[in-house]
Parts: C-alpha cells; sequence; structure tokens
C-alpha cells in the first residue's frame, strides 16, 4: 500500500481532483425554485456487470456524464438523470437503468425511478473503486512523465507549478522533492485513506480495464497492484511520455498501445548489439579527436552519446517504411560526429580540417568545420535500400537552418511527386536552450501543417544537456521542459534518459513510426549532460560548479552500456574490446590518411548539388545570358490568359471583372501594368518548364490589389481559379501561396526551396519591405554570404515593396541601404571591361539588387534569374504607386526577342539628342524617375538636364554609367533620391560614380536629409520635403561653388 500511497501522491489526476474538490464541499446550486444543498456523497450503485453499457468502453464517457450531473443534473440526458439518481438513491444491480421517457414528454421514466430506491452499497464501492482506478490510470498517462527517471544527473529542475523554477542541485535534497510533491498533489487525491477510496486491501482486487489502456495486454482485467505496476513501468522509468495533450482519440490511443502493451520494449541480441556497436562510434569518435586535438574546438557529443544511434534508428525505420532522403539540420553540438558516424563523411576529410595549414581551393570565405553541409548517398544497411542523407550547412545562428531544411524538404518532396511526405523527410536536432528560447522555432512549428509549407512530419531531437553554454535552464526558460513550444501544433513528446540506450532506441523508432503513420511533427527530448564545458576549452566549474561535480563522478554511458550488455551476454568482454580497437584503427587510419590532404575543397561539403547544372568542375556551362525576351504570340497568350478565367460557371467579383478586362485591353493595346510583366515573366518560364513559386503574405492577391493570380468564386466556397495554371497543357505547375505571418521562417523556408533545384524561380514577397528586418538573420547569414562561406548558390528572389507615399515612417522604405552595404564589388575599382562584362559581374557578386522602373525591365530580370547559367539571390525594392501610374507602363516591343534587362535606362529625350547642351545629369533608381521627369517638364529643361535611370544598382553597372557621364562632358553630375540621405543608394552609388569618372567629377545630392526614421508621419511634411529635394535637382546652381 505505501507504493500506492506513493504513487498516488505523485499524481494529480484532473477530473478526480477536480471531483474530490467538489465533494468535499457542499455546493449550493441554483434550481428552478431556489437553491437546494447537494450532498457531497457519491452514490453510485450499480454494478458494471449489470449494466452492459457500464463497460470499459464507455466507462470514460460515463464518468464524464457522471462529473457533469454532479454539477448539474440538466447538464445531462433525462435518461442518464434518471440513471445516476437511481444509483445515487442505491438501485440494485441492473435496476438503475430506465429507458428515455418518450419523446412526446410523457413523464413515466421519471416516475418510476423513484421506486429504485434502495441501496446496494458493494455495487457502490464497485463502480466507485472503478472510477478511481480509472482516473489514477489517466493520472499515469497524463503526468506520469513528470515523475519518469529522466535525468542521467538527477537534477532536474524541471518544476510543473506555476511558480518560476527555483531549484538547480537542491532537487536532489529529498525534502525538497517531497515538498514539491505536496504542491502536485494539491487537490486532495492523497488522503490517509488512499487514492479516491482505494485502500491498500484493494491492491489485490481485480479490476476491469477501461479501453483508453493498453496495460493489460490481452488482459481485460488485473489486479490493482498490477496495473500500478505496469503503468510505472510505462510511465515512470526512463522514458516519459507527454501526448494527452494530443486532441486526437486516435492517435491517443496509438502512443499509449506504443508505450503501454507490456514487452513493448524489448529488443533482439542483433538490434542490442548494433546498438552498442553505434554507442561505440559515437564514444570513440569523441575520444579520438580528444586525444588528436585537445585544444580544438570541436563541440563535442560527450554526455550525449546516444544522439548517434537515436538518428540512425530513425533513419533504419524511416527507411524502411520507404523514407529515400533524410534531410537533417543541426547546431553545433556533436556536428561532426554526425557527419562522421550517421551521413558516413569519409572520416580523413573531417580530421583534414583540423590542419590549420590547410589551403582552399574555393572562392569564398569558407566556414569553420562545425558548420560546413554534407550529402551523401548510401546503402541502408538496416532496410537494405539506398538513402540519401544530407545535413544542411547553417550559420552559427541557432535554429535558423530549421525552416531552411523544411523548405528544401518541401521542395525535394515537390519534385518527386511525393504529396503525402512517403519518400523524402527532415530531422531536425535542437539544442535546450534554443529550442525554448529562439521564436524561429515556433515559427518553423507553425508551417508545419500548411498545405503550401507542410513537410508531412519533422522528427525534432533536442540534445537537451540542462545547459546552453553558462546558463542554467532555471534562467533560460519560463516552461517546465524545453520542449513545450512543440505542443501548440499536437506534437507528441517522448522525454528519453539519453544514458539508457535502449530507451533511446525505442522512443526513436516510436517516433519514426509516429511520423510514416500520421505525418506530423513529433519530438524527442534526450535528457542528458554536457561532460566539458560549452567547447572543449571551457570551463564550466565557473559556473556551474555542483553539477560538474556531479558530471565528474557520472560513469560514461557506454561503460554502463557495454556492462549492462555483457552482463546479459550480449557480447562477451574480449568482443567489446575488439570493437573498440577496430574502431579505433578506422580512426587511425583516415587520420593518416588525412595528412595528405593539402587542400581543402569546401566543395566537397556541398549540402545540395544541382546534378546536371554545373560542368564537371563545377563551373557554369557557359558564361552568357541569351535574350529574355519571348515571341509576341506568347506575350498574347499569357496576357490573355492573365485577362480571362479559364474555367467554367466561376463568377469572380465584379471588380475583379473590370481589372480582367483592363489587362484584356492592355493586352489589345500591347502593353503590360506591373502585374502583367510579372505575369508574362512566370506564364513563360512555367510554359518552359520551370517550376514558379511565389510565396508571402498575402501574396496571392497581392497586399496591393494588383496581382490577382488566386480568384475565389463568388458563389462557391472555397472554389478557386489559378489561371496561370492554364497556360499550356505541358507547363510547370504554378504554386502561390499566401504565407503565414512570418517573415524570418518562411524567408528560410523560400530559402531553403530554392536551394533544392536550380531549375525553379522561388519568389519571397514581403508584404511591405521594411518587415524583411525580421528575417535579417536569413538575409545575412545565408542569402548575402550562402554562396561565399559554403559554395552553394541560390536564386532566390526577395520582392520588397519600397517607397516614400507619405504613408508614415513604417511602410515606406525596404531599408536599400543595408543590402547595398553587404554587396561585394569594390566601389574604388573601375573593373576590367571585357564582351562578357555584365554576366562576369553577374557571376562574380554576392547578389543583385535592383530597382526597376518599368514593367518590361521587372519581367526580363525575373526571366534572367533562370536563364542565366548560374544562381544569384535577387533583391528586388518593388514599386507601390508605381503599380498603377499611367507611365509606368512598357510596351510589348521592349519585351520582343532581342530584348534584354536594361541595367540602366539612358535619357532618349530632347536632352539625348544634343548632349553637349545638358548641364546637368541627374541619376537616380526607381520610383523618383516619374516625380523628376514631370518636374523638369513643368520647368521646361528637358534639354538641359539628363534624367538617367540605373536599374541595377549591384553590381554596379560601372561600365553605362561611364559611357553616359562620358557623353554629358558639360554637365554636373548628381544623385537624387527620396530617400533619407543616410538612407536609400547615395552611400553606395556615390563612390561608385566617381570611379567611373576617375573622381574627377563630383557627384552632388539631391535628396531628403538624414534623419533616424525612414520617413515623416505628415503628409505636408512629406510634400514639402518632395517639393525641396526637386528645387534642388533643377536648381542649375544649387552646387556651384560648393567644391
Ligand atoms: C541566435 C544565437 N544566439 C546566441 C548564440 C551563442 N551561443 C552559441 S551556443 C549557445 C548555447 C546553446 O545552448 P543549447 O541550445 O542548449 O545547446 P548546447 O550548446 O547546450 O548543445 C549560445 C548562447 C548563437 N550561436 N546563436
Ligand atoms: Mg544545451
Amino acid at each position: 500500500m505505501h507504493r500506492l500511497r506513493t504513487t498516488v501522491a505523485r499524481l494529480r489526476p484532473l477530473t478526480a481532483a477536480q471531483t474530490a474538490q467538489t465533494l468535499a464541499q457542499p455546493r449550493l446550486l441554483a434550481i428552478e425554485g431556489g437553491l437546494r444543498t447537494f450532498q457531497p456523497v457519491r452514490r453510485q450503485n450499480t454494478s458494471v456487470a449489470a449494466e452492459p453499457f457500464l463497460n470499459g468502453t464507455s466507462s470514460n464517457y460515463v464518468e464524464e456524464m457522471y462529473y457533469a450531473w454532479l454539477e448539474n443534473p440538466r447538464n445531462v440526458h433525462k435518461s442518464w438523470d434518471i440513471f445516476f439518481r437511481n444509483a445515487n438513491a442505491g438501485a440494485p444491480p441492473g435496476a438503475a437503468y430506465q429507458s428515455p421517457p418518450p419523446l412526446n414528454g410523457t413523464s413515466q421514466g421519471l416516475a418510476s425511478f423513484q421506486t429504485l430506491v434502495g441501496a446496494q452499497p458493494n455495487v457502490e464501492k464497485l463502480v466507485e473503486d472503478h472510477l478511481a482506478v480509472q482516473s489514477l490510470i489517466r493520472a499515469y498517462q497524463v503526468r506520469g512523465h513528470h515523475i519518469a527517471k529522466l535525468d542521467p544527473l538527477n537534477i532536474s529542475c524541471v518544476d510543473f507549478d506555476d511558480a518560476p523554477c527555483t531549484v538547480g542541485l537542491q532537487n536532489v535534497e529529498l525534502s525538497h522533492y517531497k515538498e514539491r510533491l505536496c504542491k502536485l498533489t494539491a487537490g486532495g487525491t492523497t488522503t490517509t485513506s488512499g487514492f479516491y477510496g482505494l485502500a491498500e486491501s484493494d491492491l489485490d482486487k481485480v479490476f476491469r480495464l477501461p479501453t483508453t489502456t493498453f496495460i493489460g495486454g490481452n488482459e481485460g482485467a488485473l489486479p490493482l497492484r498490477e496495473i500500478i505496476r505496469r503503468l510505472e513501468m510505462a510511465y515512470c522509468q526512463h522514458i516519459g511520455v507527454e501526448f494527452m495533450f494530443i486532441n486526437d482519440v486516435e492517435q491517443c490511443q496509438w502512443i499509449r498501445q506504443k508505450f503501454e502493451t507490456p514487452g513493448v520494449m524489448q529488443f533482439s541480441l542483433e538490434e542490442k548489439r548494433t546498438l552498442l556497436a553505434r554507442m561505440i562510434r559515437s564514444t570513440r569518435f569523441e575520444e579520438f579527436l580528444q586525444r588528436k586535438w585537445s585544444s580544438e574546438k570541436r563541440f563535442g557529443l560527450e554526455g550525449c552519446e546516444s544522439l548517434i544511434p537515436a538518428l540512425k534508428t530513425i533513419i533504419d525505420m524511416s527507411s524502411q517504411s520507404g523514407v529515400e532522403s533524410v534531410i537533417m539540420g543541426m547546431s553545433h553540438r556533436g556536428r561532426l560526429n554526425v557527419l562522421a558516424n550517421v551521413i558516413r563523411k569519409e572520416l580523413e576529410q573531417i580530421f583534414c580540417q583540423f590542419d590549420s595549414k590547410l589551403e582552399a581551393a574555393d572562392e569564398g570565405s569558407g566556414d569553420v568545420k562545425y558548420h560546413l553541409g554534407m550529402y551523401h548517398k548510401r546503402m541502408n544497411r538496416v532496410s537494405d535500400k539506398l538513402i540519401t542523407l544530407s545535413l544542411v550547412a547553417n550559420p552559427s545562428h541557432l535554429e535558423a537552418v530549421d525552416p531552411v531544411v523544411q523548405g528544401k524538404t518541401k521542395a525535394e518532396q515537390f519534385y518527386c511527386g511525393d504529396t503525402e511526405g512517403k519518400r523524402v523527410m527532415s530531422i531536425l536536432i535542437h539544442g535546450d536552450a534554443a529550442f525554448a528560447g529562439q521564436g524561429i522555432v515556433y515559427e518553423t512549428f507553425h508551417l508545419s501543417d500548411l498545405p503550401s509549407y507542410t513537410t508531412h512530419g519533422t522528427i525534432h531531437v533536442v540534445v537537451n544537456n540542462q545547459i546552453g553554454f553558462t546558463t542554467d535552464p532555471r534562467m533560460a526558460r519560463s516552461s517546465p521542459y524545453p520542449t513545450d513550444v512543440a505542443r501548440v501544433v499536437n506534437a507528441p513528446i517522448f522525454h528519453v534518459n539519453a544514458d539508457d540506450p535502449e530507451a533511446v532506441m525505442y522512443v526513436c523508432k516510436v517516433a519514426a513510426e509516429w511520423r510514416n503513420t500520421f505525418h506530423k511533427d513529433v519530438v524527442i527530448d534526450l535528457v542528458c549532460y554536457r561532460r566539458n564545458g560549452h567547447n572543449e576549452m571551457d570551463e564550466p566549474m565557473f559556473t556551474q560548479p555542483l553539477m560538474y561535480k556531479q558530471i565528474k563522478k557520472q560513469k560514461g554511458v557506454l561503460q554502463k552500456f557495454a556492462e549492462k550488455v555483457i552482463a546479459e551476454g550480449v557480447i562477451t568482454p574480449h568482443e567489446y574490446e575488439e570493437e573498440i580497437a577496430q574502431y579505433d584503427k578506422i580512426c587511425e587510419e583516415a587520420h593518416t590518411r588525412s595528412k595528405d590532404e593539402k587542400i581543402l575543397h569546401i566543395k566537397h561539403w556541398l549540402d545540395s548539388p544541382w546534378p546536371g547544372f554545373f560542368t564537371l568542375e563545377g563551373q557554369p556551362k557557359s558564361l552568357s545570358c541569351p535574350s529574355t525576351g519571348i515571341s509576341e504570340e506568347e506575350l498574347g497568350h499569357i496576357g490573355n490568359i492573365a485577362a480571362s478565367v479559364p474555367l467554367e460557371d466561376f463568377t469572380i467579383h465584379g471588380g475583379l471583372s473590370r481589372i480582367l478586362k483592363g489587362r484584356g485591353n492592355m493586352v489589345s493595346q500591347r502593353v503590360c501594368d506591373w502585374a502583367l510583366g510579372e505575369y508574362m515573366a512566370f506564364g513563360s518560364l512555367l510554359k518552359d518548364g520551370i517550376h514558379v513559386r511565389l510565396s508571402g503574405q498575402d501574396a496571392e492577391r497581392g497586399t496591393f490589389s494588383h496581382r490577382h493570380h488566386v480568384l475565389h468564386d463568388q458563389n462557391v466556397d472555397k472554389r478557386i481559379c489559378i489561371p496561370m495554371n492554364h497556360i499550356s497543357p505541358n507547363q510547370a505547375p504554378y504554386t502561390v501561396c499566401n504565407s503565414s505571418l512570418s517573415e524570418y521562417g518562411v524567408l528560410g523556408f523560400e530559402l531553403g526551396f530554392a536551394m533544392a533545384s536550380p531549375n525553379a524561380l522561388v519568389l519571397w514577397e514581403a508584404q511591405f519591405g521594411d518587415f524583411h528586418n525580421t528575417a535579417q538573420c536569413i538575409i545575412d547569414q545565408f542569402i548575402s554570404s550562402g554562396q561565399a562561406k559554403w559554395v552553394r548558390q541560390n536564386g532566390i528572389v526577395l520582392l520588397l515593396p519600397h517607397g516614400m507615399e507619405g504613408m508614415g515612417p513604417e511602410h515606406s522604405s525596404a531599408r536599400p541601404e543595408r543590402f547595398l552595404q553587404m554587396c561585394n564589388d569594390d566601389p574604388d575599382v573601375f573593373p576590367k571591361l571585357s564582351e562578357d562584362f555584365a554576366v562576369r559581374q553577374l557571376y562574380d557578386c554576392n547578389w543583385i539588387v535592383v530597382n526597376c522602373s518599368n514593367p518590361a525591365n521587372y519581367f526580363h530580370v525575373l526571366r534572367r534569374q533562370i536563364l542565366q547559367p548560374f544562381r544569384k539571390p535577387l533583391i528586388v525594392f518593388t514599386p507601390k504607386s508605381l503599380l498603377r501610374h499611367p507611365e509606368a507602363k512598357s510596351s510589348f516591343d521592349d519585351m520582343l526577342p532581342g530584348t534584354h534587362f536594361k541595367r540602366i535606362i539612358p535619357d532618349d529625350g530632347p536632352a539625348a539628342a544634343s548632349p553637349e547642351k545638358v548641364k546637368r545629369i541627374i541619376f537616380c533608381t526607381g520610383k523618383i524617375y516619374y516625380e523628376l521627369t514631370r518636374e523638369r517638364k513643368n520647368r521646361g529643361m528637358d534639354d538641359s538636364v539628363a534624367v538617367v535611370r540605373i536599374e541595377q544598382l549591384s553590381p554596379f553597372p560601372f561600365d553605362l554609367v561611364k559611357a553616359e557621364s562620358d557623353r554629358f562632358p558639360n554637365a554636373d553630375l548628381v544623385w537624387c533620391q527620396e530617400e533619407h540621405k543616410n538612407q536609400g543608394y547615395y552611400d553606395y552609388v556615390r563612390p561608385r560614380i566617381r570611379t567611373t569618372t576617375n573622381r574627377t567629377r563630383p557627384v552632388w545630392y539631391a535628396g531628403r536629409g538624414p534623419a533616424a526614421a525612414p520617413a515623416t508621419g505628415n503628409k505636408q511634411t512629406h510634400l514639402t520635403e518632395l517639393q525641396r529635394l526637386l528645387d534642388s535637382a533643377f536648381d542649375l546652381e544649387a552646387f556651384s561653388g560648393k567644391l
């Protein structure tokens, strides 16, 4: 009985506790005719056997009914009311149930229950005890993980109370522990009389098991003692299963079955041997590195060596169920070990990275060894099937790689037609502190079930070493577990003591099966420790002295496991020693070979090779870009699709009809506005088999209601039409998707999508350009620097609405200055010109930044993304007011075969006719061009001022700008922008324009003064500022004598 009490004391059954409270105090219930006192006594006097509906299947239901009835008899149907009244009044077995009153409302039933009063106390006790047992079972299922032995160090500070966690090692104190238990059981479930009236004498009584448990195996009833023992085995050993928050009954039942069924956690000899061999590799790999390079940072796995068999188990199981490609993302901890022992990167390639004299073979800055990625196809020995494993290269920024992995996974699924995630899957490995702390984890979880973003279930593994750098969990998070974030998507969470490799292997098997069955996310929380400091050079005793005293005493997991399996006779000590020696030898030999490596090829660490896209040497197949124009016929055809509703009986909104009609008119006049130009670009690429994917908040319609790529039937709910998918029978599919309200997560996802294949145009559109800064990490760490660090190209396109429209500081600026500041072209060096200069410049740059002033140029730059023989990220500052500006239209002539993207658009008006008369060249970019030309016209200065648009800001068109400066030898040079002086393009273009004139001509500034905010909130101030900047742009004396 002591065990029962202890057990019961540790659990706080939810409904039972609430009910106990209810029962403890008489409650006043409002009923018709006044108040009455409800007696706090449970009197269910009917027998399970005698009432056939009171079987295991329905008992949960009955219980809930009963509680509802206790609250208020009217809460339940009349028939239940009668039943409970009869039972309460002591109706004999089988007599409490009365058939429901007839629908015509006669009160026959009600009248007859009066006659049943007459108690049978033994039956009452029986039902009561069954309900108690059921509550007990449920309590284990809900809260068993609270008391499971999850922490190898036994210092866990998980605190399930609301109060912040205040314990570290003190938890080892039993007194504190008891205190905590007392709090846990608040609600009165641990009275001296036991749990809900279950007493010591009940331990050997046999209870029928509800269908919500599988502890019985083939047995439908068990003695209470055995029920508790089995529940303890299922929920309170080295595995803590957190799943009862899941709303889906089938999923809950599935998990119960996996963990409760007696004997589930048994392994064959073969499995145990494999597990041991994997533990040996994992452990000895770190030991080998430690021996050879004791003063090198490697972020070793010591304390969580079972991560390797964990991942391998997941991969084995998934491969067996048909998965052909696994994409992984992880941070520093244990990364080299994963590369060596999971992905199977050649050991010499890893070891040679420790050689500081190694020369880099590839261009770019490269990256440190624990950030590089990898791609490897190999035979899975367990499934005997080929499997491709890749680890995505990642920056130091913890968890930033999560959405990228998801995007890459989605793309691979998409390209192989894997609509259910049966062939391609992802595994994300997290640190405990980062998993709880980084918001990107939450954003990534929220993509997991969205139709255009789901990867059909990710397996998350948390290396929960109970510390982040030097910070304890009590300072690092407010939630009890680091994994609580996963609860938002109803992902089951399997906590497991990582010092028990068999338990780890078991939860990994279940996790893989879960994913394979439900195609939903699942989390494995590997509760472990970190044997060394944050890295091998760090001293953990400064900050965690007690924890590390404990860790020093801790026997290594391999040693513990080896002792266990040797004792079980799975392997002899001699065989064990041999296995170790064999792996050590493999490492030694690889080490010897690694000394021959003199050059480091980052190319060998590619996570996403693009077979067929490059030459065998990894070079682009040419350095030229064909014309990006398309035929008149194609323009007409796509334009007509854009103006039509290709489905029968599809009613669109009247306003949209007008928009489509307008498009039709444009097509007949052979002109495009912005939306139509985009249509032409997407449609023509799709027609040529290039997949186009546009994602962003409200991207389907377009924030500014200009795009309308998804039409909605006004009469039929959810009926939509995407005309872009009706261009040609053999076209590639078009994906346009409204994203969740996230930038960091979604941009990371799209970047990952673009990583998978060069043959897709992947675009992410910010709602307004300034919102990109919540995705800054992806921009800085991946987009601008990804190729330099990881020799991996990426052709993602960012569409960033930008422009000063007098709308206030928030929606005005996409911060061009930030993008331009990160461009890698040299402002002070005039580059060598060659025939292929324009393409070579593109090839050498880290990204392309454009601000197109007309739809044709936007059309060309999008098509160039695919037609150029390499991939570069493209940043496009897109317009807002120009979307509907009557002058911002392009003729089909500018989009026909032979036409190209124009890096600059020179002045072709009167100024160009007599260039020597021109007094000023105004260089500008984007929408201000239209304001400048209007002002120029108003002032009658068309022949004295040339306005030149720089459409491609980076790489800077040195050659063309020089040609313009040379063309107007008597002109002064002005840069005009609507953005504030410390923002926009000025700091970027000024030194470059100067370089084009060999610094012989100054570059003057006409624009707003410096400011902290991107724009004024006052419309009038905005207009005054604009007029002032136009005034100085056209004041030919403005800069005289200012040198
Ligand atoms: C976004 C981000 N912030 C801060 C850091 C610095 N940093 C590197 S490791 C680390 C602790 C990580 O702890 P945890 O996630 O538990 O992983 P562990 O090192 O314990 O395996 C921190 C704060 C980082 N790399 N990335
Ligand atoms: Mg940690």
